[in-house]
């Protein structure tokens, strides 16, 4: 092993005063991360606020978007002069986001930097971000981010070391100075702990039989080499069944976001006439979401989460039960129903994957998912779509019926929570605010008001008490709850990074059969207008319609 030689300097800067991390991790444009000093105020700022950083261990990769490579050649450089014991990096620089997870856990370490602004479009013109894990795997924690937050904004320097650039593609272990880099397969680990979840045999036979096909969208984004190796290699599956499976780093141009307006490409083959696909899935930029859908059907993830849990006790590793479950407070209340009737708890948290992690620290629960594609389980502490496309095959192994036939019989048992988001993006930050502070003037004088046959039982601004560190998180999201079990949520987004995205969630539960087969946005219409109505939509930021509904 050759040790690299190294010249540590300290680099003097002007501190940085917009570097709060959103909904998850600090999320700029590519050009923004670019400009002098920003990408390393903010790694400089997540090193100081780790006390026993000297000697630790950080995993260190990201989902190849633009800006990944250099990025990385800058951290390594910044962990050196930081005496980082040790780095274990993804080869060429990949790694999923629950892939980084697993292996914070498998080796012990301090955390993990992961490179990646998720479902935010790609390339020179488009969004690059870091989020940072901790020693559990889990997003850093609120405390920490502000605390992160709050360093960057006073930071006056950071260390740096000239490494020789530093291949990343070759695996190995490399010295630099005190510090050891080891670049590992950034699949193994994480195919391993999938074969110890599922059963991997049953899953192996369905993929190769004559009487099913699949179609796996990885977006040209971080899951392609995971999909491959896993479904193609490992279990079989005929090669073209994943489909954009190579990472670009612009995502060839198109938003890595796995949803009926983003993954088109899986959409029109899960809708065409001939040779449609049993079974479609797409994930995001850096792994952690999925889409499922069926011959012509399309599950919305707060039903995919309800699904997943009364159908466990198929999958070896939940076989024994599952302790409890969690939804974000917007995903649709599909879950609860389930969790009722197996007696288990059901926890309703902000969003962002941040907030199940104490739960499934301290067992409480064992599945968590958010209506914004993400699903989960203790396995990891992130969000990971693999996973549950794999649990969904392993589900469709056991009970040999259609997607649509699961889907339905879920309903017949536990009655259907219709279910829809809508987006208005880049709307100007100060109309969001005004729309807002309306809806929170407004707040108190909604209960007991009637629109045809909705009336407001309650409306308040969500407010969490962490059940198992007491913290407090408050303002996430405007809830107005109606007494036949409809709801109309109102947040703003934290993850985007031009303008404000204002995200009108909209949900009705129904029991009778033959309300069952519906078009979602017919069946939802009086309360997308109520919703409209509410929040005066149209008057505050002077959009006639949304800019992607889900
Ligand atoms: C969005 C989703 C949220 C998710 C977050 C990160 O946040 O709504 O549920 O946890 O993205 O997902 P927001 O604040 O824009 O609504 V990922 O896959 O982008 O890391
Ligand atoms: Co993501």
């Amino acid at each position: 092993m050759t040790n690299f030689s190294i010249k540590t300097e300290t680099i003097a800067i002007r501190p940085f005063k917009d570097q709060k991390p959103g909904t998850s991790g600090l999320r700029k444009t590519v050009k923004h991360f670019q400009s002098p000093h920003y990408l390393e105020t903010f790694i400089q700022s997540i090193f100081n606020s780790l006390p026993t950083l000297k000697g630790s261990t950080l995993v260190l990769g990201g989902d190849g978007r633009y800006f990944n490579r250099e990025a990385i050649q800058i951290i390594l450089g910044m962990a050196t002069a930081n005496q980082v014991g040790k780095i274990i990096l993804g080869q060429s620089g990949i790694l999923s986001t629950p892939a980084a997870s697993q292996l914070i856990t498998d080796y012990n370490a301090l955390g993990g930097i992961i490179l990646s602004a998720s479902h935010n479009a790609g390339g020179k013109a488009g969004d690059f971000g870091v989020k940072f894990d901790t020693a559990n795997g889990g997003p850093a924690p609120e405390k920490l981010t502000n605390s992160i937050y709050q360093i960057a904004s006073h930071l006056t320097s950071y260390k740096i070391a000239h490494l020789a650039h530093v291949s990343l593609d070759q695996l190995g272990h490399y010295q630099y100075g005190d510090m050891s880099v080891e670049i590992i397969d950034s699949v193994k680990n994480y195919s391993t702990l999938m074969g110890s979840i599922f059963n991997f045999g049953r899953i192996a036979t369905l993929l190769t039989s004559d009487d099913f096909s699949m179609c796996f969208d990885a977006m040209n984004a971080v899951t392609g080499p995971y999909a491959i190796s896993i479904l193609e290699d490992q279990l079989g599956a005929p090669k073209g069944t994943v489909i954009r499976g190579r990472p670009l780093p612009d995502f060839g141009g198109k938003h890595p976001d796995p949803n009926l307006a983003h993954a088109k490409q899986l959409v029109a083959t899960m809708y065409q006439t001939e040779n449609t696909p049993h079974f479609g899935a797409a994930s995001d930029g850096d792994g952690d979401r999925n889409m499922i859908m069926g011959d012509h059907f399309f599950v919305t993830p707060s039903d995919s989460l309800a699904i997943l849990a009364a159908n466990a006790h198929l999958i070896p590793a939940y076989s024994k039960g599952i302790k409890g479950v969690a939804r974000s407070m917007p995903t649709s209340a599909a879950v609860d129903k389930v969790a009722k009737k197996m007696g288990i708890n059901c926890f309703e948290t902000p969003t962002g994957w941040k907030f199940f992690s104490n739960l499934l620290d301290a067992d409480q629960i064992t599945l968590c998912g958010e209506e914004s594609f993400g699903t989960g389980s203790n396995h990891v502490n992130e969000k990971d779509g693999l996973w549950a496309v794999l649990f969904w095959l392993n589900i469709l192994a056991e009970r040999k019926i259609s997607v649509k036939n699961i889907v339905l019989q879920h309903w017949q048992e536990y009655g259907r929570n219709y279910y829809t988001r809508h987006d208005y993006e880049n709307i100007p930050v100060d109309a969001a605010n005004t729309l807002f502070n309306h809806l929170y003037q407004h707040l108190e004088t909604l209960p007991k008001q009637q629109f045809g046959d909705y009336t407001i039982s309650d409306a308040d601004d969500f407010r969490y008490e962490d059940p198992i560190d007491q913290s407090i998180s408050e303002k996430q999201g405007i809830r107005i709850l109606f007494d036949n079990d409809a709801r109309i949520i109102f947040r703003l987004s934290g993850t985007g990074t031009e303008g404000a995205t204002l995200r009108v969630y909209i949900e009705k539960y129904v029991t009778n059969n033959n309300q069952f087969e519906i078009e979602t946005q017919t069946a939802l219409a009086p309360l997308i207008k109520i919703a409209t109505h509410i929040a005066d939509i149209k008057q505050q930021i002077n959009r006639d319609e949304p800019t992607v509904i889900t």
